[in-house]
């Protein structure tokens, strides 16, 4: 048979264009979601399947795309429209929601719309019909959100209520958020949500401070819920004009039959450039409304539930469309009154509208929690009864709500993606403050944005790198990533960030050199640094690991420290192979060395200078001799937290300057690696010289081969092994990533220290320079 032919295998060729690819793609890149299309619109459908797209023929192939790289990952379930609810002759995007009931009552699920331009206008429109999704015959009512700003309240008055609610907008940064919230009545769901661009000149009531949101009042003979009307009157449908008659794709719908209007019509082109800030499309004004008999035309609203239900003084702003329709003869006059709430719209000039020319009139604040009536009223003069071609009204509500400063809010939205962080994480991370994320202190005040000021993910199973988005919060005191899996070098931007205080990273796998700056700051006191027990922290107080060094340094390092390694591990290889007894028992680990184990985890990285009265304190005045080594007698102590700790002295005074001792003992107490004994601090007192270690239960190595035949079990083949390699790995430490390198002078088994479950730790390396100088 075939075997499967080993030609030259793509496989590594694969692997190495995956990584490529990895490498020079951003992740913004790879998500093409969550941006505008080429018009600049985001028009998403919930509830179609993740990452599947359609166009629209309703509105002339708009393409609808689904919410994912939207809405959270993980977030919200997909249904569908339920009997008899899809039957209807409804736009694709109504027949599937997504809603959220995992959220629970008081939380928050935010849809994110990126790649806006700060400070340009948008139209915001969310779209929800319920239609017995959940199958509870239930509809919910739920908080809509803008940013850090209440919308609205979206509720319903049956299940087949569509409810479109629109919003023009300035945005502040490069995007724009909306949440629902669940209020504990029924889950908060979404069928579509879109974003349009508008010009510029457009709505200028829409500030950063101040948004416009449309009425959502229902008519009863209009199809939606947006108050924007035409009264165009075609034999059969109500029509409804979007893109692509109306390029931002608003929605104009008719106003529907009522008995005492009709409508002029017109199949001329009304030209709209008159009024083209407001850019609305001349086939909605191609119509006017105009009474059957009589001459004045009136309608009213109320304060909208939705928008207006927290509001004592709601104000609005009512834009009215007028476009003469008709060849007036000469002796013809249409001319009228515009009043609202019975006063004249300004001054008192009554308004003609001008033939085939389109002009917006407005009214800015239009204000108070009753109802309004406009009124359109011919002059005794007119012979014509007033028209009225289209009109809107917005709702005006400050936007009072302060949000988190957009650099520290980027950054948040960063690090919940980067490292896949749930929690409470959705919207704005530290407003509105109920809603703030956990594990976060912000700043609040009334005048500027809110800063993050602490960060506390501590075991939170954060993998990878230090992510660079944690150095953009600039106002961060805090910053505790203790007990997570960060791996990798520990990035010098850390020392850069402004206001950081406290940083803890003990607890992960991080490697590599502590940045020098870092370093400074916690040895001036203005950074607490914890950094215990990583995997392979070095730190020679002067320049990087080799590793991160330019590739010459670390060839060079390489070719001196392979040899060594090799060297090292035959050596300890060869000692305990001649020293390997007859018994193999692999019980090596005693139940004291068990309970004792906890207290060598190596100690935060301190370099604590100690005064002679302290050391006899320590050592209860040099009461226990633990050793004797080259330069002086070794003796145990207990520092206040109990750990013991060997204490290391020298016996001659010495010639060495201050200075220099100082500096080698700080540099090898910066010297850090599982397989290489920790300097915790140094004694420098007058003629007292003295270095204090970390305490090794395991004794040294060269007692425990002797010891073997006597006391103590014996070590097993296995276990030799891994002596071997450990020593040749802390050697290979010293040389390869400590910079310039430190060569132990004086490798014997006399200086390999087992902890109390017998790992191996080379130590007295660099004594000879702390000493001797
Ligand atoms: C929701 O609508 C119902 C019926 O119109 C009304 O009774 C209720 O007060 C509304 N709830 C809210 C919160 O607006
Ligand atoms: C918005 O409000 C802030 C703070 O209240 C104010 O400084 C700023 O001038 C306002 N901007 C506009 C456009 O009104
Ligand atoms: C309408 O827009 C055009 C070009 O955008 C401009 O030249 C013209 O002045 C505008 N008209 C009005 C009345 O603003
Ligand atoms: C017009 O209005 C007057 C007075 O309200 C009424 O008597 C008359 O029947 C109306 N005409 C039509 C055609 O509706
Ligand atoms: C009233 O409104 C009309 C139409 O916008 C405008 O032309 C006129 O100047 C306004 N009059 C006053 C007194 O503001
Ligand atoms: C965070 O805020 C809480 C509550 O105000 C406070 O108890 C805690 O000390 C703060 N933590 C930090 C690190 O600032
Ligand atoms: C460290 O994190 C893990 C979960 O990742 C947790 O189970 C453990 O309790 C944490 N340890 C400490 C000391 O907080
Ligand atoms: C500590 O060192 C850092 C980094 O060199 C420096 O920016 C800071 O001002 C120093 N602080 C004090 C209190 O000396
Ligand atoms: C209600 C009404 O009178 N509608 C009229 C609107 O204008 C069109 C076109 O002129 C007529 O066909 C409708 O009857």
């Amino acid at each position: 048979m075939a075997p499967a032919t080993p030609t030259a295998s793509p496989r590594p060729l694969a692997l190495l264009l995956v990584l490529l690819i990895l490498c020079f793609v951003s992740p913004d890149q790879l998500a093409v979601h969550g941006q505008p299309d080429a018009l600049g619109f985001i028009s998403i459908d919930c509830g179609i399947a993740d990452g599947t797209s359609y166009s629209d023929e309703s509105t002339q192939g708009l393409r609808f795309v689904s919410d994912a790289g939207f809405v959270d990952a993980g977030t919200g379930t997909n249904a569908d429209i339920n009997p008899p609810y899809n039957d209807r002759d409804l736009a694709p995007r109504y027949l599937n929601v997504r809603y959220f009931p995992t959220a629970g009552a008081g939380a928050r699920s935010c849809y994110t719309l990126r790649g806006l331009s700060p400070r340009a206008r948008y139209l915001v429109r969310g779209s929800f019909y319920y239609g017995n999704h959940d199958s509870l015959n239930r509809p919910p009512t739920f908080d809509l959100y803008l940013g850090v700003n209440r919308w609205a309240t979206v509720n319903f008055t049956a299940a087949d209520d569509i409810v479109i609610l629109e919003a023009t907008v300035v945005s502040q940064a490069d995007f724009l958020q909306v949440c629902l919230v669940d209020m504990g009545r029924g889950t908060p769901f979404i069928s579509g949500l879109d974003l349009r661009p508008l010009k510029a000149a457009m709505y200028p009531e829409a500030t950063v401070n101040q948004s416009l949101f449309l009425l959502s009042l229902r008519r009863p003979a209009a199809k939606f819920t947006v108050n924007r009307y035409h009264f165009w009157r075609p034999a059969s449908a109500y029509r409804v004009f979007r893109y692509p008659f109306d390029p931002h794709d608003r929605i104009w719908q008719s106003y529907g039959d009522i008995a005492p209007w009709t409508n002029i019509t017109t199949a001329a082109t009304v030209d709209v450039s008159n009024s083209n800030s407001s850019g609305e499309p001349s086939v909605v004004v191609q119509s006017a409304a105009t009474p059957v008999n009589g001459s004045r035309l009136d309608f009213s609203w109320s304060p909208d539930n939705y928008l207006n239900n927290d509001n004592g003084n709601p104000a609005y702003l009512l834009l009215l469309y007028f476009a003469e329709l008709q060849q007036l003869q000469s002796n013809a006059l249409r001319r009228f009154d515009i009043l609202v709430d019975g006063a004249s719209w300004n001054g008192s000039q009554s308004y003609s509208p001008k033939y085939l020319s389109a002009e917006v009139v407005e009214r800015m604040v239009v204000q108070g929690s009753g109802q309004h009536t406009v009124s359109l009223v011919a002059t005794p003069e007119a012979t014509l009864p007033p028209i009225l071609n289209a009109f809107e009204i917005y709702s005006v509500r400050q936007m009072t709500g302060i949000a988190t400063d957009n650099g520290d809010a980027k950054a948040m939205m960063a690090i919940r993606t980067m490292y896949m962080l749930k929690k409470n994480w959705m919207g704005d991370p530290c407003a509105p403050k109920a809603f703030a994320w956990d594990g976060l202190n912000c700043s609040y005040s009334s005048s500027s944005p809110a800063y993050i000021t602490a960060l506390k993910l501590a075991s939170s199973m954060l993998t990878g790198a230090v992510n660079p988005s944690f150095g953009d919060l600039k106002s961060l005191q805090y910053l505790d990533l203790s007990n997570n899996s960060l791996s990798g070098p520990i990035p010098d931007f850390l020392a850069q960030m402004p206001s950081l205080t406290y940083l803890d990273l003990s607890s992960n796998k991080l490697s590599g050199s502590i940045p020098a700056a870092l370093l400074q700051k916690h040895q001036n006191g203005s950074l607490v640094l914890r950094i215990d027990n990583n995997a392979n922290i070095c730190d020679n107080g002067a320049s990087t690991c080799a590793q991160d060094d330019k590739k010459k340094n670390r060839t060079l390092a390489i070719a001196v420290a392979v040899p060594i390694a090799v060297a090292t591990l035959l050596f300890v290889a060869a000692i305990l192979i001649l020293h390997r007894r007859r018994n193999k028992q692999d019980t090596w680990m005693t139940k004291n060395a068990r309970l004792n184990s906890h207290r060598e985890r190596s100690n935060i990285f301190e370099n604590r200078q100690f005064s002679y009265k302290e050391l006899k304190l320590i050592t209860a005045n040099f009461r226990e001799e633990i050793g004797r080594g080259g330069f002086g007698l070794v003796f145990l102590g207990y520092l206040e937290n109990e750990s013991p700790v060997a204490v290391k002295t020298h016996s001659k005074t010495s010639s060495q300057g201050d200075k220099e001792f100082q500096y080698e003992a700080q540099h090898l107490s910066r010297v850090h690696h599982r397989n290489l004994v920790s300097l915790i601090g140094y004694c420098k007192d007058k003629k007292h010289l003295a270095l204090v270690y970390e305490y090794m239960h395991g004794g040294d190595l060269e007692d425990r081969l002797r010891g073997e035949a006597s006391v103590t079990m014996p070590l097993s083949w296995h276990r030799r092994l891994k002596i071997a390699l450990d020593s040749a790995q802390g050697l290979e430490y010293l040389h390869k990533s400590c910079q310039p390198p430190l060569i132990h002078r004086d490798v014997k088994t006399k200086n390999i220290l087992l902890s109390a479950d017998l790992e191996a730790k080379i130590s007295d390396f660099g004594l000879m320079k702390v000493f001797a100088g």
